[in-house]
């Protein structure tokens, strides 16, 4: 191989590389409007709401979820069972389609906050890390809200 082509290798390995770093930044998922309830006196489970919504050309998936205001923090479903609402975890997480926007909201996909570690009060906010199968980690903050 001559100089001269092995130069025009690296720059195609460069460019590809460049081109990849683009194309992942492009797909990350655009996660809105994080909140959880507050907490009454004594409690010490809370629930986050928050809108995912996938990239265009891509889907991808909220396997879990994390902050430091709590020990466990898993991803529910409430769903009505007659007359009973039932909260069942979802091990497999939160699909989002390809282009499509997943609202987590009070009575049905929802983040559950369990064995929190201080009291959440309405106006402050808590930083949630939320874990994607491909975006991968994204921080948001989330306001804290009255229930
Ligand atoms: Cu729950």
């Amino acid at each position: 191989m001559s100089n001269e082509s092995k130069v025009m290798r690296q720059l195609q390995i460069i460019v590809g590389v460049l081109a990849m770093a683009a194309g992942s930044a492009a797909l990350a998922v655009d996660v809105s409007s994080a909140w959880v309830r507050a907490t009454p006196p004594g409690s010490s489970v809370s629930a986050g709401f928050l809108t995912i919504s996938a990239d265009p050309e891509q889907p991808d998936r909220l396997l879990g979820a994390k902050t430091v205001v709590a020990s466990v923090t898993e991803i529910h479903e409430s769903r009505m069972d007659g007359e009973m609402m039932r909260m069942r975890r979802l091990a497999d997480g939160v699909a989002v389609a390809a282009g499509e926007t997943v609202i987590l909201k009070p009575g049905g996909i929802h983040l559950m906050l369990l064995q929190l570690q201080q009291p959440l009060v309405a106006g402050e906010g808590i930083e949630l890390e939320l874990q994607f199968e491909r975006a991968g980690t994204v921080r948001v903050e989330a306001e804290v809200r009255a229930p």
